[in-house]
C-alpha cells in the first residue's frame, strides 16, 4: 500500500513513540520464575588484586599438543578437529587484517595451522585473496554471505530506523546512522553460524582486522574447548553503552515470560543483573548490568548458538526490531543468551591469550608474552578503567584460574 512521504513519516513517528513508550513502561519488569536478583548483602568492591598479575602459564590438563607431524598443514589425518578462525571483514582492511593474521600465525597457528575463514558482504578482491594467502601455510576459504542474511528483514521500517538513528546520535550512540554496522551486529548475534560454510564447523575462533596477539600458545585451543566442556572463551569483560540497548533487556524479559523457555541451571542471572557496582548503567538498561564478553575475541562452539533456546532468543530479538531501531550489538546479544542458557561454568576467560583490540587488553603475567604490559587493561584515557567489567564476573562466577585463598595478597 503505497502511503504520501507525509503520512509514512507521521506514521513512523508515531509507532516510534509507541515503542519508546513502552519501553519505559518497562522499568518494572513481569516477575519471571528462576530470575533472582544479586544479594543485596553481597557489595561489590573492585578487585582487590587483578589476576592478571598472578603468574599465568597453561589451563589445566588434558592440553593437546604438537607431536611430531600431528598438525601439518597437509597433513590428511591431523588431529585437529571442527574448527575455524573466523573473520568478517571488508576488502579495504586487508592491511589491517593481515597485522591479525601476522600475530596469531607467530603465537599460534603455524603450530596448528587450523583453517581461516573470510566472510564479506561483497566478493573479495583477487588483491585480498593473493596477499592473504602469503600469511599462512593454512587452507584459506574465501566466502561470501548469502542476502537473505544480511539485508535489513522486511520487517523493519526505513524511516522509523533513519528516526530512531537520530535520536540514538543526539544520545551519543557511536555509529547510530550506519547502516552496515546495524547489519553487521545482526549478523554476528544471529547468522554467521548459520553460513552454508560453516555448517560442517562446530568451533571458531573470530579474529577482526587490526588485533593484537601477544603470548605464545602451545596446545590446541579448540580441543582444550571440546576437552574441558567449554562453550564460550572470552578474554575481555566490559560495560556496554545503555543508550545503545535500552530496549533490550526489557524485550529479554518479555521473551522469558513465557514459561517455555527454561534457563540453565546453574546460569549467570546474577551477573546479568548486578546493580552494585554501576547503578545508573543498570537504570538505564532497565535492569541489565551492561556487563558483556567483548565480542571482537571469540572462542566458542557454534552448537550452542544453533540450540532451540538461542535460536528462539534470536528470533524474539530480531522481530523485535531492536538491531535497528536501537544498536543492539552482538556482544550483549550473545552474553545474554549465554548467561540464561549456558552453564556458567562452560564459560572460560582464556586468561593466557595475550589480547588486544584498541583500546582495551588482556595481558597476563607469563614468560610466553611479549609487546604488552602485564595487567594493564587500557593504554586509553583513565576513565576508560571504569569499563572493565571483570571484577563483577569473578564475584559471580568465579575465576577457575585464581590463586588459593592463602596464597591470595
Ligand atoms: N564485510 C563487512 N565486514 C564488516 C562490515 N562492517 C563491519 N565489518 C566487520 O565486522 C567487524 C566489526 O566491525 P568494526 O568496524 O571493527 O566494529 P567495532 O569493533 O565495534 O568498532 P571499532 O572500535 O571501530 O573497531 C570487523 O571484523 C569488521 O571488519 C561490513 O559492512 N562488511
Ligand atoms: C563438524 O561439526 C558439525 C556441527 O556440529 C557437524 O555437523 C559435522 O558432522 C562435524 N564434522 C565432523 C567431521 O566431525
Ligand atoms: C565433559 O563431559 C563429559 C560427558 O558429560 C564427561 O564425561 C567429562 O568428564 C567432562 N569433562 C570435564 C573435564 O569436565
Ligand atoms: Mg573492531
Amino acid at each position: 500500500m503505497a502511503m504520501a512521504k507525509p503520512i509514512r513519516l507521521m506514521a513512523g513517528a508515531t509507532m516510534l513513540f509507541f515503542v519508546f513508550l513502552l519501553f519505559s513502561m518497562m522499568s518494572s519488569p513481569p516477575s519471571i520464575d528462576g530470575l533472582t536478583g544479586p544479594n543485596e548483602a553481597q557489595k561489590m568492591d573492585d578487585m582487590a588484586r587483578d589476576p592478571n598479575l598472578d603468574e599465568t602459564l597453561e589451563p589445566p590438563e588434558p592440553l593437546h599438543r604438537v607431536n611430531g607431524h600431528n598438525y601439518d598443514a597437509d597433513n590428511p589425518t591431523s588431529d585437529r578437529i571442527n574448527a575455524t578462525l573466523l573473520s568478517l571483514v571488508r576488502n579495504q582492511e586487508l592491511d589491517q587484517l593481515i597485522q591479525s593474521m601476522k600475530d596469531l600465525e607467530r603465537t599460534w597457528n603455524h603450530k596448528f595451522n587450523y583453517p581461516w575463514t573470510f566472510i564479506n558482504d561483497v566478493p573479495f578482491t583477487e588483491e585480498f585473496k593473493r596477499e592473504t594467502r602469503k600469511h599462512s601455510n593454512a587452507e584459506i576459504r574465501y566466502e561470501i554471505i548469502p542476502k537473505e542474511h544480511w539485508e535489513i528483514p522486511s520487517w523493519i521500517n526505513k524511516d522509523m530506523m533513519k528516526e530512531s538513528a537520530d535520536l540514538l546520535a543526539d544520545q551519543g550512540v557511536q555509529y547510530a546512522h550506519l547502516e552496515s554496522y546495524h547489519q553487521m551486529c545482526r549478523w554476528n548475534s544471529g547468522m554467521f553460524y548459520k553460513h552454508p560454510a560453516l555448517l560442517d564447523m562446530q568451533y571458531y575462533w573470530r579474529v577482526e582486522p587490526n588485533v593484537h596477539f601477544f603470548c605464545d600458545i602451545d596446545y590446541d585451543v579448540f580441543r582444550y574447548m571440546r576437552d574441558h566442556n567449554k562453550t564460550y572463551g572470552f578474554t575481555v569483560n566490559l560495560y556496554d553503552s545503555p543508550e545503545s540497548i535500552a530496549g533490550l533487556w526489557p524485550e529479554t524479559l518479555r521473551f522469558l515470560a513465557n514459561k517455555e523457555h527454561s534457563l540453565a541451571k546453574p546460569n549467570a542471572m546474577n551477573w546479568l543483573t548486578d546493580k552494585d557496582r554501576r547503578p545508573e548503567h543498570n537504570r538505564k538498561a532497565h535492569g541489565y548490568s551492561t556487563c558483556h564478553f567483548w565480542s571482537n575475541f571469540e572462542i566458542a562452539d557454534m552448537n550452542f548458538w544453533r540450540s532451540p533456546e538461542y535460536e528462539a532468543y534470536f528470533e524474539h530479538l530480531d522481530r523485535a526490531g531492536g538491531f535497528f531501531y536501537e544498536r543492539w550489538g552482538d556482544a550483549p546479544v550473545h552474553s545474554i543468551g549465554l548467561g540464561l542458557f549456558a552453564d556458567p561454568n562452560s564459560i572460560h576467560w582464556f586468561k593466557d591469550i595475550g589480547y588486544q583490540h584498541i583500546p582495551f587488553f588482556n595481558c597476563p603475567n607469563s614468560p610466553k608474552c611479549k609487546g604488552c604490559v602485564k595487567g594493564r587493561f587500557t593504554d586509553g584515557e583513565a576513565w576508560l578503567h571504569r569499563e572493565d567489567c571483570r571484577p563483577n564476573w569473578f564475584k559471580y562466577v568465579g575465576n577457575e584460574w585464581a590463586v588459593p585463598e592463602k596464597e591470595a595478597v
